[in-house]
């Protein structure tokens, strides 16, 4: 297939391998979606790795790891069940990819090698066995380098000073920490590693069969970036580990093409040899692609294992006590922000199995069952450490109208508290770093559920649109492969001009002004009830 003419009927291809799946999209040229949906779901499908939630957790209930090798499996078992279901590789020009962001991959010296010659009558897991120093990846929901953290911001003059430097203070996920773990617990094994990856750009070496670059986006997420420069910063490889800087490989702008798809592919699934590979990126960066954020005031919400909101931004202004900055994946010189919870869909689903015998539907029905503001009873469920703000010990906090402690709630309080506390949270902190949003756009798994949009809405008082394309994080990765593919064939072309049509938001979801008056008092309170938790 010549995928060089632009009036062929070529496909893009978009994978996210996210925390508990790895799933994939595809787009045509004129970017309508091409049908079906594929997805790979870690506990289910690949039950041998004996994953819950796609993750392990370590006994101390800070350390949360998940296995490369799985990862690798899902490829094969994503690829199989495209090709089964006649999924026409041979037409897509390009192809790129999400990752769950922070996490870290450790090639073992020689495993370029195997990359390179990567059989295709034997399956990836088969082949990668032995390329791996850690077997265990940490991951995004990992907190167990509080010391690193401090280490690094005592080396580098403060959080401030870190967070001018790389877009963030030290966070305990951020690479750059978990690598300085790695390096001081297993100095030998930190030796033996040739390369370390992030997940995105991992699933893109497996991909080229060689080492991808980290892309800028997703290298913003490391603490090891300067963000302004986008090259890696010096001070800060140096107070992380030794000789860190070849291990890391050099950085890459997000709508670069890092080579074509490896000959494995091309024999074992039928993708053409001219199928290119643009640079993966964090599911975070992407979803701020696929849902085509460009203007300030246009806020996007994912609701997925973690719940995050992000905004495009021009003028960076990073801050140390809440949310990163990002190198913006689709603007060479742009930024985006960003805030993470840990407690998003687990949390809920959490709830939901304790008051609405695991069903949505139930769950649904006690949410309208109690009064917008929850008649003033408010929670803090953290069943993980939690981000933001930072409260690493876990537990359920409820409060009356009276701001006393309560020890429980009825179900129908419960249900509401869990989803109006996280909404009240989401708008304190993006608020506080001059996030102001004018509409919302919501994605994720949860982002199917009306019923927790609506609380959405209301809360932040402003439109809240949601598409039939939960996954905007492999979406958008379809668009940037589009978007790099075309840059590739020519000169640079902003994302704006090949990706100008806006996507499907069936749904909207408008705030009742009296309800969001509402939450006026509810938010200080809940500011005032944080700062006591914090204390
Ligand atoms: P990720 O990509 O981070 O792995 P997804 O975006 O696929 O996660 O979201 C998965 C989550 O979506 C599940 O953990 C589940 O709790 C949540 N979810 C799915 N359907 C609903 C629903 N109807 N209401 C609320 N949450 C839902
Ligand atoms: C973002 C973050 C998570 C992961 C997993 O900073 O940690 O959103 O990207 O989805």
């Amino acid at each position: 297939m010549d995928h060089t003419n632009p009036n062929s009927q070529s496909l893009f291809l978009g994978l996210d391998c996210s925390t508990q799946s790895l799933k994939a999209v595809a787009i045509n040229s004129d970017l309508t979606p091409f049908p079906g949906e594929w997805n790979v779901h870690y506990d289910t499908d690949l039950p041998g790795y004996h994953t819950e939630g796609g993750v392990h957790r370590g006994p101390d209930g800070l350390t949360v790891t998940a296995p490369p090798l799985m990862w690798a499996a899902a490829l094969d078992r994503l690829f199989d069940r495209m090709r089964k279901s006649g999924f026409p590789f041979e037409l897509v020009a390009a192809i790129s990819g999400s990752g769950q962001q922070h996490g870290s991959v450790y090639w073992r010296k020689g495993a370029q090698r195997l990359l390179r010659r990567l059989n295709p009558d034997l399956p990836l897991r088969d082949q990668l066995a032995s390329a791996f120093v850690m077997d265990e990846s940490p991951i995004w929901m990992d907190s167990s380098t509080t010391a690193q953290c401090r280490a690094l911001e005592k080396a580098l003059g403060g959080p401030q000073a870190v967070a001018e430097l790389t877009g963030s203070r030290a966070y305990e996920r951020f690479t750059g920490n978990q690598i300085a773990k790695i390096s001081q617990m297993w100095p030998e094994r930190y030796a033996q590693t040739e390369r370390i990856a992030l997940v995105s750009s991992f699933m893109a070496s497996l991909l080229i069969g060689d080492y991808a670059p980290i892309d800028v986006s997703d290298g913003s997420g490391m603490n090891l970036m300067d963000i302004r420069q986008r090259v890696w910063a010096p001070a800060a490889l140096k107070a992380t580990a030794p000789a860190l800087e070849k291990k890391l490989g050099s950085l890459t702008l997000s709508h670069r093409v890092i080579g074509t798809v490896h000959n494995y592919f091309v024999r074992r699934y039928g993708f053409s040899s001219n199928c290119v590979a643009v640079a993966f990126s964090g599911d975070n960066p992407n979803s701020l692609a696929g849902l085509l954020l460009r203007e300030s005031g246009d806020v996007a919400i994912s609701l997925g294992t973690s719940d995050t909101l992000f905004a495009s931004l021009r003028e960076p202004k990073p801050s140390a006590s809440e949310g990163h900055i990002l190198a913006s994946p689709i603007e060479p010189d742009g930024y985006m922000a960003l805030i993470c919870y840990k407690n998003g869909s687990l949390t809920r689903e959490d709830v939901r199995n304790s008051v609405a015998a695991r069903s949505w539907t139930r769950f649904s029905e006690l949410l309208r069952a109690a009064p917008p503001g929850n008649g003033g009873h408010i929670g803090f469920f953290i069943k993980e450490p939690e981000i933001t703000p930072p409260i690493l010990r876990t537990g359920i906090h409820r409060f009356g109208p009276d701001d006393t402690p309560r020890s429980a709630f009825s179900p129908e309080t419960e249900a509401r508290a869990v989803v109006e506390g996280q909404f009240l949270s989401m708008r304190l902190h993006a608020e506080r770093i001059g996030i102001c949003a004018r509409s919302i756009l919501a994605t994720g798994g949860a982002s199917a559920n009306s019923d927790i949009l609506r609380v959405m809405a209301d809360v932040f008082g402003v439109p809240v649109h949601a598409g039939d394309q939960p996954n905007s994080a492999a979406l958008g990765a379809a668009y940037r492969a589009r978007h790099g593919w075309e840059c590739h064939r020519g000169s640079f072309v902003p994302f704006s001009e090949v990706v100008a049509k806006p996507v499907d938001f069936a749904t909207v979801i408008t705030p009742n002004p009296a309800i969001t008056a509402l939450y006026e008092p509810m938010l200080r309170r809940y500011a005032a009830l944080e700062e006591r938790l914090l204390n």
